[in-house]
């Protein structure tokens, strides 16, 4: 695996770090194991219309979306089932990560896994229903490469785009934890464990 900072970390806004190419393919193998365990699915919003992206987690805590709202919860409502296990692999390197940008003592406790077929986004949206905003959220991307908007504070507020490729690691955290963001868009490309998918992991401190 390549060492955290192996390339030069780049700071798209004050608290977000991009580490292209960071994230090696046993991550990718451990995400694709817990896809495998507890299936991707596409969750409903709370607005009644199903998510663009398709879902799962892994840890001690999901995340999920229905008629209730967003929220964490310990067993996959899916199968009844406690969601898989986080990957060694995937915590010990999150937690490697976060300590270099600055986040020492990062202990993940969910993963949320997003798979996006071409034509599919996610709309711009704040994660704040984690518990503690002190913690950062490290986040990797496998397979096809996608448009990540990057806003402010506000709804409003002015955005830029970056585009996130295989194996970019983005560090979220301090002043941009609760920026909004969201993914306009996936590029057309072929990953020959995805095809023409991207895969984005988020593991949170979420508890
Ligand atoms: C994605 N990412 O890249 C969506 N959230 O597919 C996120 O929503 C996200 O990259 C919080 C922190 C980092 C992220
Ligand atoms: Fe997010």
């Amino acid at each position: 695996m390549l060492l955290p900072f192996a390339v030069a970390p780049i700071a798209l806004i004050p608290g977000m770090l991009l580490l292209p190419g960071a994230a090696a393919d046993d991550l990718l193998d451990a995400a694709l194991g817990v896809a495998a365990l507890a299936p991707p699915r596409r969750m409903m919003t709370p607005m009644g219309k199903p998510m663009s992206a398709a879902v799962t987690n892994c840890g001690e805590l999901g995340w999920v979306s229905d008629a209730a709202g967003y929220r964490y919860a310990a067993l996959d409502p899916e199968s009844g089932l406690p969601w898989p296990a986080l990957p060694e692999n995937l915590a010990d390197f999150a937690a490697r990560i976060a300590a270099e940008a600055g986040f020492p003592g990062f202990a993940p406790d969910a993963c949320l896994v997003n798979f996006y077929e071409p034509g599919t986004k996610m709309g711009q949206h704040q994660d704040r229903d984690e518990r503690d905003f002190s913690q950062p959220i490290v986040s990797l991307s496998f397979g096809t490469s996608a448009v990540f908007r990057i806003g402010g504070l506000k709804r409003r507020d002015p955005s830029t785009t970056v585009t996130l490729h295989h194996g970019d690691v983005v560090v979220f955290g301090g002043p941009a934890r609760r920026v909004h963001h969201g993914i306009d868009r996936i590029l057309p490309g072929h990953h020959e464990q995805l095809g023409a998918k991207r895969l984005n992991l988020t593991l949170r401190k979420a508890g």
